[in-house]
């Protein structure tokens, strides 16, 4: 019952949160009827914890062919990622799996839970796959060819330096960029962008994921995971898995900080990118994601619980986000306000206070520049609930109605388990 307090201390998070969840419901109930399809679907709802949503906003034939690239990439990374498989099994595996696309009959056992469902039953992506336009598969056997072999290189070489840390980031995440780039020009929705603006808005979410997921990666068993460069951590411990220790806090802040700062480097690119789209389904498809990764960038900031377990945006400022992403003005607005809750949380002492400032300036410029900030108002950056007695009987009413809907219909307090979840 956590989030029933994170409810009652955030009220307006509850109405984005109930229109999430019944988005997420109408969205399960349009899987398609076809086996392969329907397959398809219901497994990006189960791998996909945030991208399904963003995805089944798009229009219908470039959603297929989305759903199929993220499918095929997450199968790839379930074998990248499952360290019980030795190095010389996994690496012919991801250097032929762009060919596997074409083979009904192949697949391969790995991963747990839902991961191990879609690799036993591959066949369905791969049936989904042959269906696509001949632009469209030409896209994602590109990608998934450069992908495999990039994963294969890193499997044997550690990440040394931040042009190694780069590269390994272009090729699991900078090149999905680029991958989609194309399908938005294959549907003839979209120009077709520069690669490096395409390769930041993976960049800048991949580093977000990875400085976040320290603690579950160095945890890995049976063998831990490491992607933070040594060219960063080595400056202040001698271990990477140091940084995890009480003792180290100071350091280990210290670090992260400078991740972070390093990830910052993106930003420009990305706000780029963002601001040259057209469809407005696919400006929220890109947008969403890379405002969580800000808004994420902003909480692990100076914030030691990224080295004692997981830190993430609670899930009503989530779907305050998805809920009101719309121009390019929204996006403006939310770095804006994310960065000035990150440069808030830089302190003089830190090594990289300087640098990590001369950043975050940078955005907040182009965020001003835009001409669009006064035409918004915050919901980010608000530290006390704001109550008064209209909001209090609302939320008393709707709380009220909520409930006696759901002891109604038994089989739906699920919805009020998973909202409280
Ligand atoms: C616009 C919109 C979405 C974008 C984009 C531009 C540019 C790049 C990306 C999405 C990709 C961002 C990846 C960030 C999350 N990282 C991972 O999932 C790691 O795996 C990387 C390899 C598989 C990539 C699969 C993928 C992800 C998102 C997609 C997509 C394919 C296709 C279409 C749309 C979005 C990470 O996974 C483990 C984990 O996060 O738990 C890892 O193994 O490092
Ligand atoms: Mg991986």
């Amino acid at each position: 019952m956590g989030s029933l307090r994170a409810i009652l201390k955030h009220p307006d998070d509850l109405y984005p949160l109930v229109k999430l969840k019944i988005a997420a419901r109408h969205a399960e109930k349009q899987i398609p009827p076809e086996p392969h399809w329907g397959f398809c679907y219901t497994m990006l709802h189960k791998v996909s914890r945030s991208f399904a949503l963003v995805i089944q906003q798009l229009d219908t034939d470039l959603r297929d062919a989305v759903c199929i690239f993220y499918l095929v990439l997450r199968a790839l990374d379930t074998v990248e990622d499952d360290t019980s498989i030795a190095t010389d099994v996994k690496v012919p595996i991801l250097m032929a799996f762009h060919r596997h696309l074409y083979d009904r009959e192949w697949h391969f056992s790995c991963g747990a839970k839902e991961y191990k469902v879609l690799m036993d039953e591959f066949h369905h992506v791969s049936t989904a796959f042959l269906e696509l336009e001949r632009s469209y598969q030409e896209a994602i056997e590109d990608i998934t060819m450069r992908m495999g072999a990039g994963m294969a290189k890193f499997i044997c070489k550690e990440v040394e330096t931040t042009d190694d840390y780069d590269e390994y980031c272009h090729y699991v995440a900078g090149l999905v960029g680029l991958g989609l780039s194309k399908l938005f020009h294959a549907s003839g929705k979209e120009d077709l962008p520069p690669d490096t603006l395409s390769n930041s808005m993976g960049l800048f979410l991949q580093k977000t994921n990875i400085i976040r997921d320290y603690l579950e990666d160095i945890n890995e068993i049976p063998k831990s995971r490491m992607f933070w460069p040594r060219q960063i951590w080595s400056k202040y411990v001698n271990k990477l898995e140091d940084l995890k220790y009480e003792e180290n806090s100071v350091k280990a802040v210290q670090c992260l900080n400078d991740m972070v700062t390093n990830a910052l480097i993106h930003v420009e690119d990305s706000l780029k990118y963002m601001s040259a789209l057209r469809d407005p389904a696919i400006f929220r498809f890109c947008a969403i994601p890379q405002i969580m990764a800000i808004g994420t960038l902003a909480l692990c900031y100076n914030n030691i619980q990224v080295f004692r377990g997981v830190v993430k945006m609670r899930r009503g400022l989530t779907a305050k986000v998805i809920d009101r992403t719309k121009t390019m003005s929204d996006v403006y607005g939310d770095f804006y306000d994310f960065s000035r809750l990150l440069k808030s949380k830089v302190d003089d002492s830190d090594p990289n206070a300087k640098i990590t400032k001369e950043r975050l300036e940078t955005i907040l410029k182009i965020c001003r520049n835009s001409g669009s900030l006064n035409k918004r108002k915050s919901y980010i950056i608000r530290s006390e609930p704001r109550y008064n007695s209209t909001m209090i009987v609302i939320i008393f009413i709707i709380l009220a109605i909520l409930l006696a809907y759901l002891s109604a219909t038994r089989p739906r307090l699920v919805l009020w388990k998973s909202l409280c979840h």
